[in-house]
């Protein structure tokens, strides 16, 4: 099997590098790239390289390298790592299958062909840098900087977007992460607690622990992993709030089957049961509570019933989890998500988990939520200008705040706004950097038609995925085994039982390959060409690391006599800041025009024949970087949808059958899955996992592997206070054989 996909992948790549590019040979033999399933054989020398830092996803495990004769053949956690420790997950262990992916991109290329129809010609760095200075500065003298557009994700694209943000002054910058992520769970709970939560739930010392949507062994971040583990270890009862009985919900104590978008509704029931029944921390609201009276009041027609009703659930399973959080109080971890960009609703609901957490009065308690307090460390970069105007796109025509709540950065749904008007003024440059908006955001086409009416596309990738075939001009990027890169610091995972602190710094645990360059590089070259050369802040990711490093009193050099890892004393998490106060009724919300206590806002159900398509992580891949991995695309080459088991008999479907799908709109699936059939979802929905369904054929792996869940998802709706996208609007017919079938309805 393994085999014939390498030999087939190799083939294929060959062949295309024969008819796109005037590649020289085998582009195999020149990084002596050997095609085979598993690495080397033969007598290990056991060279161990140490600083080593992950990128296979955003949670940054801490890593060490086995190298032997210069090739890279395993990767390890790093013993001395107090985070991950020595355990990574099967995404982080496959980073080698990415280090010698003969897929990777390695020289600069042209786009002599159309955007999204890519014609590749090989160009020297000196060319390729040359056009993107010069481009992106016709746009700026000709539109201004605010012509230009940002989408950057991850560790390496921070670097240039400061440069385009603070130095090139365009506000028009948004990443992946807070617009279609976890923007929202940030500018919620800074509403609610002032800062925004992170992940860092007290679990292992929780007595419950509480999941709204969060599937963790489906979403896989190590050091969380563990703590949710060891919190369930230790004898945590676990509630899991989820439409599918997910990896998480299959060990819960207590799995609410909740209707799609309602779960507002039964988080006011909650607080409202547990408040009525005097089982809440009144002597913490009493102390850091603000506007507690107002949000009582207001929700008071939160009945048991009234949610049972809305959220299909059984009054009688509500209040068992009420009374279970009330009876162990303050002891439970209110998790606050992670990806909560749902249905453009979320903001309410977001506030509503803030709230939740302080009716129980769980803040800075065994178990509670506590922030992480990391050591502090340098931050050079691209220093901010001054700049004749903000060109902010998220003020209205009074100069008011359109989203007042958004994350940094402008609202995804704005910018493309812009861009496909003129109005209020046009957008002609995009820089594409470690996001891939093609697969991320909703609405697909058009993405591709924002793209299409640019002046200039660049592109700094490492795999050829499918947002690079939109690019005029496509850099190829060192990836995090090769590259120096951002500080690193945490916590202890179970800081209960440790009380430390660490600082890491990404190191190279193999030489660079082929021509690809780092951030630095690139940034500082086109900068130069843009006229900022006096601005540049570093010269190499190195000096900057260094720079940063010293903030704290290290280097890279003492970093690597301590095997990548700098460990500390901690600060105690449970100490509560003297101004801590939990905003229950929140009057600045209203005044901007939002409700001021968390209020439950209803989204449409599926019409007759459609069901809701949902969507979420599955545990061996990122979304769509890992979908060319060979390693993890054997582990699971597809996305079956799941499907409920008695809708399936009704529509004479089985496991396995072969199916397309159709959306609202009509849009249909360009490629197909099988389908999964089980009692584990509701009727009304389906579910896939995200990232599936490439289209680039350069991805000779990945591509038309399963059907991408966004390219359905061209209902576009935009939660108000904070402009992210709400993703789970969409419904979906089955295809099978060419015909459409309706799914029966739930009822
Ligand atoms: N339909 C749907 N949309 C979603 C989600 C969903 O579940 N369903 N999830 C949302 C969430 S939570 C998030 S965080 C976002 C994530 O969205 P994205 O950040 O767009 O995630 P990817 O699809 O993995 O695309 C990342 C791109 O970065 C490239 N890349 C990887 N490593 C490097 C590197 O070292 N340097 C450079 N320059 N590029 C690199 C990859 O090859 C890929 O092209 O998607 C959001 N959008
Ligand atoms: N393996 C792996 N792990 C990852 C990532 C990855 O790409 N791969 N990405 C990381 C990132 S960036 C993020 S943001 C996180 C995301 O991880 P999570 O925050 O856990 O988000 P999703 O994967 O989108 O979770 C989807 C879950 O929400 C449920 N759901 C759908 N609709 C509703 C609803 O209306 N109410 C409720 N209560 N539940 C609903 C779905 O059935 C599914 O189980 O994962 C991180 N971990
Ligand atoms: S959770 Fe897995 S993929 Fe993410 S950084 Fe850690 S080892 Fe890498
Ligand atoms: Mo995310």
């Amino acid at each position: 099997m393994a085999f014939n996909l390498t030999r087939r992948k190799f083939l294929q790549s060959a062949s295309l590098a024969a008819v796109a590019l005037p590649l020289s040979k085998a582009v195999a033999s020149e990084s002596g790239i050997k095609r085979s399933p598993h690495e080397a054989k033969g007598s290990l020398k056991n060279e161990t390289v140490v600083g080593g830092i992950c990128e296979m996803c955003f949670w940054r495990c801490q890593l060490v390298g086995k190298k032997r004769d210069d090739r890279l053949v395993k990767i390890e956690g790093n013993p001395k790592s107090i985070d991950n420790g020595t355990s990574i997950c099967a995404r982080g262990n496959a980073g080698i299958k990415l280090l010698y992916d003969p897929d990777r991109l390695k020289y600069p290329l042209k786009n002599v062909g159309e955007r999204g129809n890519p014609k590749w010609k090989r160009i020297s760095w000196k060319e390729a840098l040359d056009e993107c200075g010069d481009k992106l500065k016709a746009v700026q003298d000709k539109y201004g900087a605010q012509g230009i557009s940002v989408f950057p994700h991850g560790s390496t694209a921070k670097y240039p977007m400061h440069f385009f943000e603070r130095t090139v002054g365009t506000p028009n910058v948004s990443e992946a992460s807070f617009f279609q992520c976890r923007g929202i769970r940030d500018t919620a709970y800074l509403a609610t607690i002032g800062m925004a939560p992170g992940e860092k739930v007290d679990m292992p010392n929780s007595k419950v622990i509480f999941l709204l949507g969060g599937h963790f062994g489906e979403n896989v971040h190590v050091s969380h992993v563990k703590s949710y583990m060891k919190g369930l270890q230790n004898g945590a009862k676990l509630v899991v709030v989820d439409p599918r009985y997910s990896a998480s919900a299959a060990k819960s104590d207590i799995w609410v089957k909740i209707k799609p978008g309602t779960d507002t509704a039964f988080l006011l029931a909650i607080m409202n049961y547990i408040i009525k029944n005097k089982k809440h921390a009144a002597d913490f609201i009493d102390e850091y509570g603000d506007g507690f009276d107002e949000f009582a009041t207001g929700i008071k027609e939160w009945t048991l019933e009234k949610a049972a009703g809305e959220c299909d659930v059984p009054v009688a399973q509500i209040k068992e989890v009420a009374d279970l959080l009330a009876a162990n109080a303050p002891n439970v971890s209110i998790h606050p998500g992670r990806h909560v960009s749902w249905y453009g609703n979320d903001f309410q609901r977001q506030r509503s988990l803030a709230c939740l957490t302080g009716v129980l009065g769980a803040y800075y308690v065994k178990g509670g939520w506590v922030p992480a307090v990391t050591p502090k460390v340098g931050k050079a970069s691209w220093e901010h200008k001054e700049h004749d105007e903000d060109h902010n796109l998220n003020l209205n025509s009074d100069e008011e705040l359109i989203h007042p709540y958004t994350p940094p950065g402008t609202p995804t749904e704005l910018i493309r706004d812009a861009a496909l008007t003129g109005k209020p003024y046009p957008i002609k440059g995009c820089v594409l950097w470690g996001q891939n908006p093609i697969q991320t955001i909703p609405g697909q086409e058009k993405m591709k038609k924002v793209l299409k009416q640019m002046d200039f596309v660049m592109c700094v990738d490492v795999m050829p995925t499918d947002v690079t075939m939109w690019a005029d001009i496509l850099l190829p990027e060192v990836s995090y085994l090769e590259r120096y890169d951002y500080i690193k610091t945490g916590t202890q995972w179970d800081f209960a039982e440790k009380n430390q602190q660490y600082i890491s710094a990404r190191m190279p645990l193999a030489a660079p390959m082929f021509e690809r360059k780092d951030q630095v590089y690139i940034t500082n070259e086109i900068a130069k060409r843009m006229g900022y050369e006096k601005d540049i802040p570093v010269k190499s990711i190195e000096e900057m690391v260094d720079k940063n490093l010293k903030v704290a009193g290290l280097s890279i050099e003492q970093l690597k006599k301590e095997d990548g890892i700098h460990i500390r004393e901690g600060k105690n998490p449970y100490n509560m800041p003297d101004d801590f106060e939990v905003i229950f009724y929140n009057e600045d919300l209203e005044d901007a025009g939002f409700p001021g206590i968390p209020t439950y806002i209803p989204v449409e159900q599926p019409p007759a024949g459609f069901a809701r398509l949902l969507y979420g992580r599955v545990p061996v891949h990122t979304f769509n970087r890992t979908q060319n991995n060979v390693w993890l695309n054997k582990a699971m080459p597809s996305n079956p949808v799941w499907l409920n088991d008695e809708l399936a008999g009704k529509m004479g479907l089985a496991d396995g059958d072969e199916v397309g799908f159709i959306n609202q709109e009509g849009v249909k699936s360009r490629t197909t899955t099988t389908v999964k059939t089980t009692p584990g979802i509701r009727k009304d929905s389906i579910y896939m996992g995200h990232g599936y369904g490439s289209a680039n054929p350069l991805m000779s792996v990945g591509v038309n592997a399963g059907v991408d869940d966004t390219s359905l998802i061209t209902k576009i709706t935009v939660d108000p206070e904070t402009g992210c996208h709400g993703m789970r609007n969409n419904f979906v017919k089955f295809i099978k054989d060419g015909k459409i079938i309706d799914i029966p309805s739930a009822a």
